[in-house]
């Protein structure tokens, strides 16, 4: 049996994070790979829960040192009853979001540096990394773009925050990719789906080795 591979998505809201999943999901399906597609916050029913209790618009402000703690609390649960046991049985594991959406959002926010959210990760999910994070930048206009066309007015807890907030989350994006260049590959999420998929499968194809 061969080793599974994880495989994670990360960006801002609206920058065709799920829907390249969905694509890449499709693709390696039909080249014979088992694989499981999840999300964060989410992918068991403990984290769904506690994805509920997150990003209800109505629902609770957390402070944001609890916010990280649920996070890391969905995520040991997801990282200990999905994600874990499919790689073990030699799938891959493709996942929407994954601990570098909190060093993002959460981390180098108030008290919390990027050290902070890491131990939180070693302590909840044994510090698990993806084999490669597929990072998808697109600019500011076409965000708005896409959200307005899917959402109109209507955005999460998280996805509600200023402008301002989301700058500073693409930049921290950006600055990982730069730290961890085996790790992350940087995607321009312009043009059609199709086209940015291309992109995705040459990448993946490239890092992970002889899937064409
Ligand atoms: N969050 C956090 O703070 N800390 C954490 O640790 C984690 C998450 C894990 C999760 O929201 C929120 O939680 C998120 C971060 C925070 N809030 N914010 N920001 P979510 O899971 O509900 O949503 P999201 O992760 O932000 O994703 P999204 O809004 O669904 O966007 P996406 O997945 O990147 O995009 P999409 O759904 O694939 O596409 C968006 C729309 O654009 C859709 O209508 C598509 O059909 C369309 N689309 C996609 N690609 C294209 C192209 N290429 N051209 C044109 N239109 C396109």
């Amino acid at each position: 049996m061969t080793a599974g591979r994880f495989i994670t998505f990360e960006g801002g809201e609206g920058a065709g994070k799920s829907t390249q999943a969905r694509m890449l999901a499709d693709w390696l399906e039909a080249r014979g790979i088992a694989l499981v597609q999840t999300r964060e916050p989410g992918g068991t029913p403990g984290a769904e829960a506690i994805r509920a209790l997150l990003l209800d618009p109505q629902g609770e402000d957390w402070p944001l040192e609890a916010e990280a703690l649920l996070f890391a609390a969905a995520r040991a649960d997801h990282v200990a009853r999905l994600i874990r046991p499919a790689l073990a049985a030699g799938k891959w594991v493709i996942c929407d979001r994954f601990i570098d959406s909190t060093r993002a959002y959460q981390g180098g926010e108030g008290s919390l540096s990027d050290a902070d959210i890491l131990a939180l990760h070693q302590t909840g999910s044994g510090g698990l990394l993806p084999d490669l994070t597929v990072l998808i930048t697109v600019d500011d206009t076409e965000t708005a773009k896409r959200l307005a066309a899917r959402d109109g007015d209507e955005s999460d807890r998280i996805g509600g925050r200023s402008a301002q907030f989301h700058t500073k989350v693409a930049r921290r994006f950006t600055e990982m990719a730069k730290a961890e260049p085996d790790r992350f590959v940087t995607i321009s999420g312009a043009g059609s789906p199709q086209e940015v998929h291309q992109r995705v499968i040459e990448a993946v194809s490239a890092r992970l080795g002889e899937l064409a």
